[in-house]
């Protein structure tokens, strides 16, 4: 029996009501209704759809759900190969690249489209009528891999292409990512279930694009940026930049900082840009890409082998090397939180040199089974503290032994106690251990607490290993006699101390009451507490 011209009429409009919700939530990031809305708007066509299949179509949001299992990725011929880029490791590759385009294209000045370089999957996208028709891998960038029921259960990407002048054949590329936040509830998903763990976002979207089970990609975070075309039939924007405009107005997504910059000094100030906010952004990037504004320009420029002369990668430090563990130690902090350390042979990493990693805890420990003698991949990301992220077992020499968390405090061999599901390690020694003591007198005098000048880390060590002070309280007794006989403190620098510890005396309630160090009272409680009481 056929179905009923109201039943037909509601499947089209939970479609276009959901294509529009998503558009506004994906592309504009200004959702309309709430997600619980969205939800039953969904189940509704699901429902729907089950019971009348004659009414299924290849743009139906609920395609996002994901479908059964294929045995294999079918081959997908990209008619218009995609490319590498040509990487940019310093300023000097930039100027050489904006030279040899001013040259070629005999032009004083070149405009660019800069945006930042995800680190991702590429892929491209077959609209066909503004219909996504195929998805797939870039593969050896000849011949990639059918993905298009995984690319489709990706939120952010159109399955229908929306508003006007939409070419009738257009590829789109782009890449698929997952960000910081999708990452860790992948692999806590992971962890709960006793799944694999990714070992980064990168590694994690490729695997997760890759699943021959759509349905489980459906439940992977993914998400996508687009930044160019392949093949197209019709007419498109004669700039990049309108195109990436055109891409927005057709519901593809684009990376929101990409800009307009002129000539190589506006690449260069672009890159510095990006590289002071990469550490804020939800998502890693290794680079950012720059490329000729003007559409014919670009093909006239051409490309070198697998590269086109008309862009440019220019890269990052990179933010994860290998290296070799010669050491793992646990270190006590103020509190008496014990944490693991990771000893490494030194590795430039993220700009710096780096010899030491926190291994967090117990359960990263045990997650890693991190061994001395590992090679190891290092991450170092903007300012946060250095991390091992993974064991390269396979380069393991034999005889290693698995690390044992000790169980009494290595510095004042009182018990270690766990908290927090026995993850969290805390020396039970108090102010007994000299650790403590050293970290809780640091504490005391930074700068953001009394602040007091001269009184360096080296400083605070001795005076607790020669018993010249039990607490801070103690600093305000010492002599310029008892600390002149101290390392790095000869002569001058013994009156500045003392003369410093002086000045601290007048500071303001707030930074004492946080230089104190109380459990739960962070500088913010200390400023509400000093308010309140005066
Ligand atoms: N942001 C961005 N990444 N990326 C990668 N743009 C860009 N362009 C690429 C690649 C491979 O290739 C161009 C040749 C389109």
């Amino acid at each position: 029996m056929a179905v009923s011209a109201p039943i037909r009429n509601r499947v089209l409009k939970l479609r276009a009501a959901l294509h529009e919700h998503n558009y506004r939530y994906h592309v504009l990031d200004d959702p309309a209704i709430s997600d619980a809305e969205y939800d039953r708007m969904f189940g509704e066509l699901q429902h729907l759809e089950a019971r009348y299949p004659e009414l299924i179509s290849a743009d139906s949001p609920t395609l996002r759900a994901g479908a059964p299992p294929l045995k294999q990725f079918a081959p997908v011929n990209h008619k218009v190969a995609m490319l590498s880029l040509s990487n940019a490791f310093d300023e000097s590759d930039v100027l050489a690249f904006d030279k040899r385009i001013r040259e070629r294209a005999e032009i004083e000045e070149v405009e660019y489209v800069a945006e930042p370089k995800l680190d991702g999957l590429a892929v491209s996208l077959l609209y066909e009528r503004g219909v996504l028709v195929v998805g797939a891998t870039r593969g050896d960038g000849e011949t990639g891999e059918d993905v298009t029921m995984n690319i489709k259960t990706i939120k952010s990407v159109p399955l229908r292409l929306r508003g006007k002048n939409i070419p009738e054949i257009l590829e789109v590329r782009g890449e698929v990512f997952l960000t910081h936040a999708g990452f860790r509830k992948l692999n806590e998903d992971q962890r709960s279930k006793a799944g694999k763990l990714f070992v980064n976002p990168r590694n994690a979207a490729a695997g997760s694009l890759r699943q021959l089970d759509s349905r489980l990609t459906a439940q992977r975070p993914l998400e996508i940026f687009f930044y160019g075309v392949g093949r197209v039939t019709g007419k498109i924007p004669d700039t990049h930049r309108a195109l990436l405009k055109a891409f927005k107005t057709w519901g593809l997504r684009v990376s929101p900082l990409a800009d307009l910059v002129v000539g190589a000094e506006g690449c260069i100030e672009y890159y510095e840009r990006i590289a002071k906010i990469r550490c804020r952004l939800s998502y890693d990037i290794d680079g950012v890409v720059y490329k000729v504004s003007d559409m014919s320009l670009q093909s006239k420029l051409g490309n070198i082998s697998r590269a086109p002369r008309w862009a440019l990668a220019h890269k990052f430090p990179a933010q994860e090397e290998s290296t070799v563990v010669q050491g793992i130690e646990v270190q006590v902090g103020r509190t008496g939180a014990v944490t693991p350390v990771a000893r490494l042979r030194p590795v430039f990493v993220g700009g710096v040199t780096v010899s030491n990693a926190t291994l967090h805890n117990r359960r990263e420990i045990e997650r890693l089974d991190i061994r001395v003698g590992d090679t190891v991949m290092v991450r170092r990301a903007g300012d946060v503290i250095p991390e091992v992220v993974s064991v390269n077992t396979g380069k393991r020499p034999p005889h290693t032994r698995r690390f044992k968390f000790p169980d009494t405090c290595p510095v004042c061999g009182s018990e270690i106690v766990y908290e927090g599901e026995g993850i969290v390690a805390r020396c039970s020694g108090g102010l007994y251990c000299s650790a403590q003591r050293k970290e809780s007198i640091k504490h005391f005098a930074s700068r953001r607490a009394m602040d007091i000048d001269g009184l360096g880390d080296k400083i605070v060590e001795q005076l607790v290993d020669k018993n010249l002070v039990q607490d801070a309280a103690d600093l305000y007794s010492l002599t310029v006699e008892q600390l002149v006989g101290l390392e790095r403190l000869a002569g001058k620098s013994a009156q500045n101390l003392v003369q410093s510890l002086e000045r601290s005396k007048t500071t303001k309630l707030e930074r004492f009451l946080h230089a104190l160090g109380i459990g739960q009272v962070g500088e913010t409680t200390a400023q509400q507490l000093a308010a309140h009481f005066g």
